[in-house]
């Protein structure tokens, strides 16, 4: 099991949901004329499935079914596909959906552990985070194309996501037996240390290339910083005593996507880059978590379809994933 997940935010993957996501009011939150829209993953109707959103919260619509967990790690660049991570085959592998259709597409087959899927900024590659080179449950970073050939181990252990430069010259991420975010090139080489740690990982590259938000336990619980992507400027943008985690930009990087437990479970916020104005945009009772944002630049069909219901609902509950959808 990778580190991030024995680390991660209080599991709350029994809870059954027998209310409706409320839809924030109002349209996608638009950048440039582009509508932006969040990935994210969700138990509110049983196990964690992938959903999307608008920016501002509308149209929340679950886009994977399927035994077992499906989580959402990144967008391809051109805003059509979701990679994302699932159990459903028994070990862990990497799918891609497209949220609009729900074609599904199996990248990974492998009998390892599959996970933590990035898509390049040029969408030809796949960076991920695999046990295959063994011994089982030590998690390495590799790099494949993007229909899942020509995989390849970079030499470098980590379980924890990583993010690419924009120019995808540059990966960060999380050493093994580390707390601190470092980069290094794709191939493994060129490592360097990015941050001092404790307790820092998660990190998510600014569509600039100038940035680098990350999460940390440094003030004593956890929260969301940013960094010059040169080393300089370390900012904390969150100071909430609760949980804060999980970042992901928005669009051209004027907004931050994360999670957080302030209001009682996990639930996704947006503030702007530099730390204000935070919006809640979920208001489920289950736990709505990694965030993945993109900028999609032509409008979905109307009347897109939701996944079919996998889990039988709990007494009471609804499998109608459309709140707020026309
Ligand atoms: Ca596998
Ligand atoms: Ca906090
Ligand atoms: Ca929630």
């Amino acid at each position: 099991m990778p580190s991030w997940r024995k680390t991660a935010f209080l599991a709350v993957l029994a809870i059954a949901v027998t209310t409706l996501a409320a839809s924030a009011a109002g349209t996608p939150g638009t950048q440039g004329g582009a509508a932006v829209r969040i990935a994210f993953n969700s138990d509110r109707e049983g196990s964690l499935q992938v959903f999307v959103m608008g920016a501002g919260g509308a149209d929340q619509r679950r886009v994977t079914s399927g035994p077992n967990s499906s989580e959402p790690w990144s967008w391809s660049p051109d805003g059509t596909l979701i990679a994302f991570e699932t159990s459903r085959t028994g070990s862990v592998d990497i799918y891609t959906v497209n949220p609009d259709t729900l074609e599904e597409t199996q990248i990974t087959s492998e009998p390892s552990q599959d996970s933590l899927p990035v898509f390049s900024p040029d969408g030809s590659r796949i960076a991920f985070v695999t046990d295959r080179a063994g011994p089982p449950n030590t998690y390495g970073i590799w790099i494949m194309d993007a229909d899942g050939s020509d995989a390849y181990d970079t030499g470098v252990a980590s379980g924890n996501p990583v993010t690419w430069s924009p120019d995808g010259s540059r990966l960060a991420y999380n050493p093994s037996g580390t707390s601190y975010i470092g980069l290094m090139n794709p191939n493994g080489t060129g490592q360097t240390q990015l941050t001092p740690g404790p307790g820092v990982r998660i990190p998510a590259w600014s569509p600039d290339g100038s940035k680098i938000a990350f999460e940390s336990f440094r003030d004593g619980n956890r929260d969301i910083y940013v960094i010059d992507a040169d080393g300089d400027n370390e900012t904390r943008l969150t100071t909430d005593p609760a949980e804060d985690g999980d970042p992901t930009w928005l669009g051209g990087g004027s907004q931050i996507a994360f999670v957080s437990e302030r209001d009682g479970n996990q639930e996704i916020y947006v503030m702007d880059a530099g730390g204000q104005t935070e919006t809640r945009l979920t208001f489920s009772a289950g736990a709505d978590r990694r965030p993945t944002g993109t900028v999609v630049y032509s409008a979905p069909p109307a009347g897109t379809p939701t996944a079919p219901p996998h889990h039988p609902a709990a007494s009471g509950a609804t499998s109608t994933a459309l709140a707020g959808s026309p």
